[in-house]
C-alpha cells in the first residue's frame, strides 16, 4: 500500500490549461479593446473559429451551459412536461423544472447508460412537449430512433450533449442533430472556456430569439424587450480562453485517448474475471474520451472502492449517484430500475492529460488490490 499512494492527489479530472503567456496576450487585446462581455469582438471571434472547427450552422454562447439550457427550453416555448432521462448531472432535470416544467423520466439502457428510447413513447402524454436526451459520458444516444419518435408525436429535441465536445457519428458533428444541443465548456470538460457553455442548432431562425432571451429579452435590433429572458452571456475572458484552448484541444484529445487506452489494458483481467465494467465507445462514433468509468457488480463494491481510493491519494467520483428522480429536493416516481442499479454501481476515475500511463498503472493496480 506504501508503493501504492501518491504523493499528489490525483483527482478525478484537471483543466486544460493553455501556456498562460498566450492568455495574457488576449488579456491585453480585452484591455485595448476596452470591451469586456456582451457579444464583444474575441467571442465573435471565437464564434467563427468554433463554426469552422465544429463544422455546425449555428453556435450561440452562454455563460455555462446550464443558463443555455434553460434558454434553449424557453426559445423553443417547451410547455408541460418533457421526457428526460434520471442518469445524468443534476442541471439537465434543473434546467426543466426552473422553466416551470416536469421532468418524465424514461428508463436507460444497460450497455451505454442514455435514454431508451423503447421507453419513451409509453411516457408520452397530450401535455408532452418535448424530449431531452443526454450523451451520456460523450457516447451518442440513440439519435435514429429518438428523431423518428419525436417527429411521429410532434415533439421538439434537445440533447444535453454537456460531455460531447468534438464528438462525430459517422463523421457528423454531434451538434447537427435534433432542435437544439447544448454544450458544456466547464473547466472540467474536455473542452473549457472557464465556465461558458453553447447551443448549436440549424433552423437560422433561432438565432434572434436565443440571442435576445439571453440578454434580458431585449431584442438585438430594436431594443424592445419582446421575450421573457435571462442574463446568460458569455464574456470575453471566457471567449479568450476558448479561442486559445481551440489550439491544444486536439492534442488533448489524443492524449486522453492513450491514457484511455491504457486503462483498457491494465483493467482486461479484471474485465475478464468479471469484476468491472468499462464503457467504450460506438463503434461509428469519433470519441473525446471524456470520462473513464466502471462499473462495479454491487453498491457494496463501488462503496468500497470509492472510499478506499482517497487512503492511496486517489479521488474518483460517482457520476452519477443517485438518479435524478432520487434527489431529495424532488418528489418524483423512482420507477427507473436500470438507471438505479447503473447508478449504484458506477465510478469514474481519474482522465485527464497529465495523468501519465504510470499513474494508470498504479490506479489499476490498487481497484484489482481493493477488488480482491
Ligand atoms: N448537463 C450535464 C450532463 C452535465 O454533466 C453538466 C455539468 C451540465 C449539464 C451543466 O453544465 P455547466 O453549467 O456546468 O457548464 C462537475 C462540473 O462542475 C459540471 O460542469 C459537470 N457537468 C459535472 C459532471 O462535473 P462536480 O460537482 O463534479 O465538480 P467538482 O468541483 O467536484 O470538480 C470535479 C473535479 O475536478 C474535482 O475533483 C477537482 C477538479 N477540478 C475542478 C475545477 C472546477 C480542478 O482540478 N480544477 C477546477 O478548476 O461537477
Amino acid at each position: 500500500m506504501k508503493d501504492l499512494k501518491f504523493k499528489e492527489p490525483i483527482l478525478v479530472t484537471r483543466p486544460l490549461l493553455p501556456p498562460i503567456e498566450k492568455y495574457e496576450k488576449r488579456l491585453k487585446e480585452i484591455w485595448d479593446n476596452n470591451w469586456i462581455t456582451n457579444y464583444g469582438p474575441l467571442e465573435r471571434e471565437f464564434q467563427e473559429k468554433l463554426k469552422g472547427f465544429l463544422n455546425v450552422k449555428n453556435i450561440e454562447f452562454f455563460v455555462n451551459g446550464h443558463a443555455s439550457l434553460e434558454v434553449a427550453i424557453k426559445a423553443l416555448d417547451l410547455k408541460g412536461e418533457v421526457i428526460t432521462t434520471p442518469f445524468t448531472f443534476a442541471s439537465t432535470s434543473q434546467a426543466i423544472i426552473n422553466n416551470g416544467l416536469t421532468p418524465v423520466y424514461a428508463d436507460v439502457d444497460e450497455e451505454y447508460y442514455n435514454i431508451d428510447p423503447d421507453n419513451i413513447e409509453d411516457l408520452i402524454t397530450d401535455k408532452t412537449s418535448a424530449i431531452m436526451p443526454v450523451h451520456v459520458f460523450g457516447n451518442p444516444c440513440d439519435i435514429d430512433k429518438i428523431e423518428k419518435i419525436a417527429k411521429r408525436n410532434d415533439l421538439k429535441v434537445i440533447y444535453d450533449a454537456a460531455h460531447a465536445f468534438n464528438v462525430r457519428i459517422d463523421g457528423n458533428p454531434i451538434g447537427s442533430y435534433g432542435d437544439i444541443s447544448m454544450f458544456s465548456f466547464h473547466a472540467t470538460k474536455v473542452f473549457n472556456t472557464i465556465e461558458g457553455g453553447a447551443l448549436m442548432y440549424d433552423d437560422d431562425d433561432l438565432t434572434y430569439k436565443l440571442r435576445s432571451i439571453k440578454n434580458f429579452g431585449i431584442t438585438p435590433d430594436n431594443e424592445e424587450v419582446q421575450f421573457l429572458g435571462v442574463n446568460a452571456k458569455m464574456n470575453e475572458f471566457e471567449a479568450a480562453m476558448g479561442l486559445i484552448n481551440l489550439e491544444y484541444v486536439e492534442n488533448a484529445i489524443a492524449k486522453r485517448k492513450i491514457i484511455y487506452e491504457k486503462y483498457l489494458e491494465c483493467l482486461s483481467d479484471l474485465e475478464d474475471q468479471g469484476k468491472v465494467k468499462v464503457l467504450r465507445p460506438k463503434s461509428n462514433v469519433d470519441y473525446n474520451y471524456a470520462y473513464f468509468t466502471i462499473k462495479l457488480n454491487t453498491f457494496d463494491e463501488k462503496d468500497h472502492l470509492f472510499n478506499k481510493l482517497p487512503e492511496y491519494n486517489v479521488y474518483a467520483k460517482r457520476y452519477f449517484y443517485p438518479p435524478c428522480n432520487e434527489f431529495p429536493a424532488y418528489d418524483f416516481e423512482k420507477n427507473t430500475p436500470i438507471a438505479k442499479s447503473i447508478s449504484d454501481t458506477i465510478l469514474s476515475l481519474p482522465l485527464y492529460l497529465d495523468l501519465t500511463v504510470e499513474d494508470v498503472e498504479k490506479i489499476c493496480k490498487i481497484i484489482e488490490i481493493e477488488l480482491k
